[in-house]
């Protein structure tokens, strides 16, 4: 085992700030073409926006949540957790919230509320939200925690502050999955998704797994990374293929794992894409093209191609266009020393 990098950890917070803050102009559009990504990209390179001018969304709003209170509590605390999540909602309610979650925050800022998870249950008429707010949040737990099994139980508990369903949930577990696999090195495209798939296996054959899923498709994410095993052997995969199988909404399902196959195909150049851009430019780029909820799909791509490739993949002038983009970077430092430390306690 590879011990991860400080650059990796500042990579996927940048990463997923990214993603959140360039595919934000993009967010609910069904056609996003290439050249215009790449028009929005070259306006930062040309610095035609000033410093911090991008402004994050709920995706990034969320995941400093996760990230300030991993770093103050040292550990998960659902408590805190909830109560993190529901103030920046009272102070910032206009950052582009799911209409569901807003009743979850509304009910955990109610003094009368004593079980943090309550209110995420009875969303939906009980069944739960399956939107990828779960998932599109959970990047800290992986790189809070080097244990595979506290990264699936931490991801889990986060998530189900919000997203009661499993399809919601399985979703942050696999993202999170997804970030903690990255930082442990080079990787081959097929042992990282054979490893995802046999986690994934045994989280979507539990017994609520398999009842929420019977108004979908069974193992909703399993058989999406198996349908990606078979895209990556390809060099001919539309973008229209990429939409109707693997998807590109709002639901978990149909986001997370397109973030993993955005990242995964653009391991390699694409001909549509200019060759001066990195991999994790490359990623932000062309999870960005997919259209639909362009913001959450580029943040889960771009933690995930931060923790893999670190933030010296990350121009400076990208970077410094984003809202806040210097607390990514502290995020990433504090996440780091409570990773290691927890290696080195283990
Ligand atoms: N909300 C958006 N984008 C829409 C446009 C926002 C715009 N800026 C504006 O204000 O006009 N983006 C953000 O929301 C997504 C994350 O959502 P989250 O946190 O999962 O919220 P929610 O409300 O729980 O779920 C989202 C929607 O999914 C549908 N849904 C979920 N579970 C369902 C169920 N069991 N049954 C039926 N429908 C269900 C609902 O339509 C929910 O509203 C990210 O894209 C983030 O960027
Ligand atoms: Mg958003
Ligand atoms: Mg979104």
């Amino acid at each position: 085992l590879t011990l991860p990098t400080l650059s990796q950890f500042c990579g996927a917070m940048t990463g997923a700030l990214l993603g959140d803050c360039i595919g934000g102009e993009f967010e609910g559009k069904e056609l996003v073409r290439v050249h215009d990504v790449i028009e929005a990209v070259r306006a930062l390179e040309e610095q035609r926006q000033e410093e911090g001018s991008l402004v994050y969304s709920d995706d990034t709003a969320m995941m400093r949540c996760v990230a300030q209170s991993l770093i103050t509590k040292q550990d998960f605390d659902e408590v805190d957790m909830a109560k993190r999540f529901a103030e920046e909602y009272k102070e910032q309610p206009n950052r582009g919230y799911g209409s569901g979650v807003i009743r979850v925050f509304k009910k955990l800022l109610s003094p009368n509320c004593n079980d943090v998870f309550k209110p995420a249950r009875e969303q939906f008429k009980g069944k739960g939200s399956y939107g990828n707010g779960g998932a599109m949040r959970i990047a800290p737990i992986a790189l809070a925690y080097p244990d595979i099994q506290d990264v699936k139980k931490f991801a889990k508990k986060n998530a189900e502050v919000t997203h009661a369903s499993s399809l919601g949930y399985n979703g942050a577990i696999l993202q999170a999955l997804a970030v903690h696999h990255a930082l442990q090195g080079e990787l081959q495209r097929d042992k990282y998704l054979d490893q995802l798939i046999g986690e994934m296996h045994l989280v979507e054959n539990d017994e609520k797994s398999l009842s929420d899923a019977k108004d979908f498709h069974e193992f909703p994410y399993c058989s999406r990374l198996k349908k990606m095993k078979a895209f990556l052997s390809r060099t001919d995969v539309s973008k229209e293929e990429v939409v109707n199988e693997l998807g590109n909404g709002i639901a978990a399902f149909e986001s997370v794992p397109t973030a993993i196959y955005s990242f995964l195909r653009c391991m390699d150049p694409d001909p549509e894409i200019p060759e001066k851009y990195n991999g994790l430019e490359r990623t932000i780029i062309y999870s960005i093209s997919l259209g639909g909820d362009t913001d959450t799909i580029a943040t889960m791509a771009g933690a995930i191609a931060g923790a893999y490739y670190g933030k010296d993949h990350i121009p400076q002038s990208w970077q410094k266009s984003c809202e806040a983009y210097k607390d990514a970077e502290y995020f990433g430092e504090k996440l780091y020393d409570l990773y290691c430390n927890r290696l080195a306690s283990s």
